[in-house]
């Protein structure tokens, strides 16, 4: 019994000249191409992954210590004697107030999370410093922040972890959407910081992080 032809391809010559006597072969290939391409669009549809959604970034990067350190942090030196990621760490030898205003300033999407901190403490001085976030509002004439107290009580690397919502506000602070800038700050003595001579720390990878599920 013969195959049903098409009657158009079996009288239109091929590309090659011949006529329908090769369609055969020719409708195979194309057959088998489209059966790969099909094959291949399932095969790309399901590998693991394909059709995750796009996970949310749980890491904001504030700061890395790395290059101009020193033109971001007024006083912090860059330093690569103790360096947690990178190159190198920012040095704080005098506990004088280290400032950075170069940062994102609006972060009110992520009142739910952690800043992070490295600190690799020389000494454990118990000298104490405030973390600070200020946003200053006009409703006071001084200046308005967020502060967590940190005791210098450890040697080497510690990762300081601080909820943001577990900052405290000193006076009328104007919201994580209108930080202006981050600082280790023990010149608010007023809050309970401590200078103690001999405390050297070295900052590493200042974060904004997701709480861990
Ligand atoms: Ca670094
Ligand atoms: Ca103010």
């Amino acid at each position: 019994m013969r195959c049903h032809q098409d009657p158009i391809s079996s009288q239109r010559p091929l590309p090659d000249g011949r006529r329908g006597a090769s369609r055969g072969r020719w409708g195979r290939a194309i057959h088998r191409a489209a059966a790969l391409a099909i094959a291949f669009a399932i095969g790309a549809a399901a590998a693991p992954g394909a059709e995750a959604p796009a996970k949310k970034p749980t890491r904001l990067l504030l700061d890395d210590f790395e290059g101009d350190v020193a033109r971001r942090w007024q006083n912090l030196k860059p330093s690569r004697a103790q360096v947690k990621r990178g190159k190198s760490s920012g040095l704080w030898t005098n506990m004088t107030d280290a400032v950075n205003l170069k940062l994102p300033h609006d972060w009110s999407r992520y009142e739910q999370w952690l800043l992070t901190v490295w600190c690799y403490s020389v000494k454990a001085t118990n000298a104490r410093f405030i973390v600070m976030l200020a946003s200053d509002t006009a409703v006071t004439e001084g200046p308005d922040f967020y502060y967590s107290l940190v005791t210098v009580d450890w040697t080497g690397w510690k990762q300081l972890r601080i909820p943001l919502r577990e900052f405290k506000g000193w006076d009328h602070p104007g919201g994580f959407g209108h930080i202006e800038a981050v600082a280790f700050n023990t010149s608010v003595d007023w809050v309970g910081t401590q200078r103690e001579p001999g405390t050297v720390l070295y900052f590493d990878d200042l974060a904004l992080e997701a709480p861990s599920e």
